[in-house]
This record gives structure tokens, C-alpha cells and sequence, in this order.
């Protein structure tokens, strides 16, 4: 069996997880990430039939009968991950479709995965059937985006099109653009019921007044999106107060599309 700690996902999600915090993504306990897992990695390195305990997830979720997920633990802080990992983290398999998580590593101070892990869950199983690479959900609170949630449309359309307005790369990064939920009491299968509807059109989702959702299919990836769909809400944060001289036109944006040999969303550039 080869050392945990040492397992690809597990490097990469801990430098992830602080790399996030150091961004001020979030504060305190603010944040969490779900990694999907391959059965014959977590092999390498876990008996997977050695269940520490089993924690009832409050949701069904049949499609992820057997499922492995690296996922960040409940009242945890990020800054403290890559000092404590196994307090921190943990590994759980879903049993009984999806209404039990087997525990396999972590949360060793007894505690258990992050509040959202419905919406997380859902969202995994809205992604794989749009994207079977899909491996990453993660959710976090930039102060840009947030900020973006008080004083902009929330018209999905509208807030899309001033991000991409904002950066000529936001285009060419999402062009699948930013859905956009009202504030909405997070930590319940409602939130999560809902996240995971508007993950099926996007890999952004913007939960007004508190935070952010990303997936894809790694870590970079994800945290890529993350990153830059929140300087596209910093620059707007920047100017809003300001007259616009200048912004980047369709016409522009249609020539973003063929040199990158990306399509935007349908109906949102004229
Ligand atoms: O776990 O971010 O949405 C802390 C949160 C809840
Ligand atoms: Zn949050």
C-alpha cells in the first residue's frame, strides 16, 4: 500500500486548497471541494474494504452507487489543511444510492464532510452526464464576484455578458458562461437540487450574495475558471462607477470564438 499523502489527487487538492485560501476565497471555515476518485487509485493506497464508519448524506444519489470522493470536512478551516490533512479531509464511498457514506480515511477528530455536500454531489452527477471527464466541484467566496451579486442584473444573460466584457480571455475560458442562483439557504438539498439544475448548462454557477460553484474536469482546471471569472468581476468592480469609454464589442467576441475555436453559449453574443 503506498502512503495516502503521496496519492496525486490528494498533493494536488491540498496545494489547491491552499493556494484558494491565500487568495482570500475563504475565510474561516468558508469553502469545499469534492474530488472524484478512480476505484483502482484509491486501491493503491486504501483497503477499500476497511470502513471506518458509515455517515447517513440526508439525499439520494443512485448514480454514484460506489463512487469514491476526496471531499473537504464540515467547520474546517483551509488554511489549516496542508498542516492536518487527515483532520481535514476525508475519503467516502456512496452506498445504499447515495444515502450512506463509507468512510475510508480522514476527518479523524470524528467529524465529517462539508455542509454542501449535497449540492456537491448533485452537481457531480449534473456534470458527468454532460461531461463523463468531469472529476472537481468546488465552491468558494471571492470577494469580486460576491460584491458583483449587489449591484449587477442577476439575469444570467446579462451577467455572462458583462464578465466577458471584462477580460478578453473570460470568453475563451467559459464560454459556457456564469448561471446565477438568488440567494438561496445554503447546506440543503434544495440548494443543491438547485445548483446542480443550473450546472447542467454551465460549469459556473454564482450563488448571489455568498459565493461561487465551479467544475470541471482537475483541479487547474477548475480553480482556473474560479480565478478567472473573478478578475472579469474585479474589473467590473473596478469601473461599474465609472462612464464606459470603451468595452469589447460581439463583433470582437465572435472573433475570440474562431481564433480559439470556442462557441458561445447560444443566444448571448448578437
Ligand atoms: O462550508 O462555504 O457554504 C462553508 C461554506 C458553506
Ligand atoms: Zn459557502
Amino acid at each position: 500500500m503506498k502512503p495516502i499523502l503521496e496519492m496525486k489527487e490528494m498533493v494536488e487538492l491540498i496545494r489547491t486548497i491552499t493556494n484558494m485560501y491565500n487568495h482570500g476565497w475563504d475565510e474561516r471555515n468558508g469553502g469545499n471541494v469534492s474530488v472524484l476518485l478512480e476505484e483502482k487509485t484509491v486501491k493503491e493506497y486504501l483497503d477499500p474494504a476497511k470502513v471506518l464508519r458509515e455517515i447517513p448524506t440526508g439525499f439520494e444519489a443512485p448514480e454514484l452507487e460506489g463512487k469514491y470522493f476526496l471531499v473537504t470536512g464540515t467547520g474546517k478551516y483551509f488554511k489549516n489543511v496542508q498542516y492536518a490533512p487527515e483532520e481535514n479531509l476525508g475519503i467516502v464511498r456512496l452506498t445504499d444510492g447515495g444515502k450512506t457514506a463509507e468512510l475510508l480515511w480522514g476527518y479523524s477528530d470524528g467529524g465529517k464532510f462539508t455542509s454542501e455536500f449535497p449540492a456537491h454531489m448533485m452537481s457531480h452527477v449534473a456534470r458527468l452526464k454532460v461531461d463523463p471527464q468531469n472529476r472537481v466541484v468546488m465552491h468558494c467566496h471571492p470577494a469580486n464576484l460576491l460584491a458583483m451579486t449587489y449591484v449587477h442584473d442577476l439575469d444570467e444573460k446579462q451577467f455572462t455578458r458583462t464578465l466577458w466584457q471584462m477580460c478578453t480571455e473570460c470568453i475563451v475560458v467559459f464560454p459556457d458562461g456564469v448561471n446565477v442562483l438568488p440567494w438561496m439557504l445554503c447546506g440543503t438539498n434544495e440548494i443543491g437540487e438547485a445548483t446542480a439544475e443550473k450546472m447542467k448548462t454551465a460549469r459556473l454557477v454564482v450563488w448571489s450574495q455568498h459565493g461561487i460553484y465551479g467544475a470541471g474536469k482537475d483541479l487547474d482546471e477548475t480553480f482556473g475558471l474560479i480565478e478567472t471569472a473573478e478578475k472579469g468581476a474585479e474589473i467590473y468592480m473596478k469601473i461599474a462607477h465609472l462612464p464606459r469609454v470603451n468595452t469589447i464589442t460581439d463583433e470582437q467576441m465572435h472573433l475570440l470564438e474562431k481564433r480559439f475555436g470556442v462557441k458561445a453559449r447560444a443566444g448571448y453574443l448578437n
